[in-house]
């Protein structure tokens, strides 16, 4: 057996791991002095770790694994796949049974006329391809000028030049000349941190206007697109206000631009629908899938289009693709997903189930003296930290402070829950059973008390 079966001490994992393993989004020398937790198996929500801990997994690894882990059939059909055609490309004029069979389903699972997939390997890519596409599709159209496309600050879109530039997180346009040109950021209906006096829906109303402003401002004649996640989910669960899509809709409607989704997380079951956008009730022209729609299990992307776009980069030739644009074994383990979902009607669980059982119970939250707003949608939630509720205010240490320090004590309590900033967000696998749920909350109550405690001794209860 290999290292990968039978593995050696924690320690001597993480030794290597710090001399060759450059993580994503990781100080490396930090990283290195404290060493990388190692993850070794998974079964339904709890990972288990190379020193035998077990962990609620309510962040689903990265928001992906809806299906919960260990789910055999998975494992099977993909093997099965290997074994068949492990891989062959779809660009010269040749394509494969699991691309075909799963093209079709999600056009039958995606709202509207929302029929056509063009694949990628990630949510990144895929991010990538809708740029290059929503520019092709205007000058196909004879309008070439129509290049900008905007998105929100604190948005997340991936982490290729890409993605990074549509996503609006500054630490990461501060690192390798971003963003691109012609993208441009509106910013984000976050009532708890930018809301002030307003009301949330006054809030909401107001932040769905820069929209208009900012199309009136750059001219109808050059935006191509607005891009936004339903709920932004990296940004720290930014549920917004109920008056913002609606008018976000209205403004769309009004101006001849294209309406991008970005399901990543969204996607597949998280919300309680299919898809974000038909929570919040807008319709999209062009969605960005990825995580959910494999569950994880394999990498794949995507973007859904309309007939009206297909139709029209159809009658072009589109220099664009990827050598795993549909990779056959990505694509078989992602169709035995939707299956699952289907099936087991896990969306049905979210929207009737665990989600109105785990809203109850993560609002409830809210009570909590470190815990100022507590927001769920489906299966996507987050608390703002907070000193103090009625100011909404921020603590005086560093943004992060407070939230890295809850997210320890989880840890440290057998619960995977994120900070960012000083948000605690949580998206667990969307199979969770109402008695995982209150695991859930006992841990993340626990979690709570811990870093009160801690941070009133540490004076940074200020
Ligand atoms: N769009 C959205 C909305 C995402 O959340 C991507 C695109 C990019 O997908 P890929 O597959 O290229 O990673 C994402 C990814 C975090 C975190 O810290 C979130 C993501 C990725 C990595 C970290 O919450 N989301």
């Amino acid at each position: 057996m290999n290292m990968i079966t039978n593995h050696l001490p924690t320690a001597e994992l993480q030794a290597l791991d710090a001399a060759h393993h450059i993580h994503p989004f990781s100080n490396q020398d930090e990283l290195a002095g404290q060493g990388a937790r190692v993850i070794t198996s998974a079964k339904g929500v709890m990972l288990t770790d190379s020193d035998g801990n077990q962990l609620l997994d309510a962040m689903a690894g990265l928001w992906c694994v809806n299906i919960g882990y260990g789910r055999d059939e998975l494992a099977d059909v993909a093997a099965r796949q290997m074994r068949e055609l492990p891989y062959y490309n779809t660009f010269f004029m040749t394509t494969h049974v699991p691309v075909i069979a799963l093209s079709a389903k999600l056009a039958e699972l995606a709202p509207g006329d929302l029929n056509h997939v063009f694949f990628a390997g990630s949510g990144s890519e895929a991010n990538d391809t809708n740029i290059r596409m929503v520019r092709h599709y205007w000058s196909a159209k004879g309008k070439s000028d129509k290049t900008i496309i905007i998105s929100r600050k604190n948005a997340y879109h991936g982490s290729t030049l890409g993605g990074a530039s549509l996503g609006g997180m500054i630490p990461m346009h501060q690192q390798g000349g971003l963003p691109i040109p012609d993208i441009h950021h509106i910013p984000q209906p976050n009532w708890w941190a930018e809301g002030g006096d307003m009301s949330p829906d006054a809030f909401g109303l107001a932040r769905a206007q820069e929209l208009e402003k900012a199309i009136l401002a750059l001219g109808e004649d050059r935006v191509a697109a607005f891009i936004a996640e339903p709920v932004q989910g990296a940004g720290g669960v930014i549920v917004p206000p109920e008056s913002y899509y609606p008018e976000i809709q209205r403004i769309c409607d009004k101006y001849e631009i294209l309406l991008i989704s970005d399901e990543v997380i969204c996607g597949f079951g998280r919300t309680g629908n299919w898809f974000g956008a038909q929570t919040v009730g807008w319709k999209p022209d062009i969605m960005t899938i990825a995580k959910g729609l494999s569950s994880g299990y394999a990498p794949i992307g995507g973007s859904i289009v309309t007939d009206e776009i297909a139709n029209v980069i159809g009658a072009t030739e589109f220099n664009h693709g990827y050598t795993y644009s549909g990779h056959p074994v990505a694509a078989a383990v992602a169709l035995e997903n939707l299956r699952i979902l289907e099936e087991e009607d896990v969306v049905g669980h979210v929207r009737d189930v665990a989600g109105p059982y785990l809203k109850r119970k993560w609002e409830a939250l809210s009570d909590h003296p470190l815990v100022g707003e507590a927001k769920i949608t489906g299966m996507m939630g987050s608390v703002a930290l907070t000193p103090n509720k009625a100011a909404r205010a921020p603590f005086a240490a560093n943004p992060g402070t407070v939230g890295l320090i809850c997210r320890d004590h989880c840890f440290a309590n057998g619960l995977v829950m994120r900070h960012v900033g000083d948000r605690m967000i949580i998206a667990p696998p969307l199979v969770l059973q109402p008695h995982e749920i209150d695991t859930l909350i006992e841990r993340a109550t626990r979690a709570l008390d811990l870093t009160l405690a801690q941070i009133k001794s540490d004076g940074l209860f200020v």
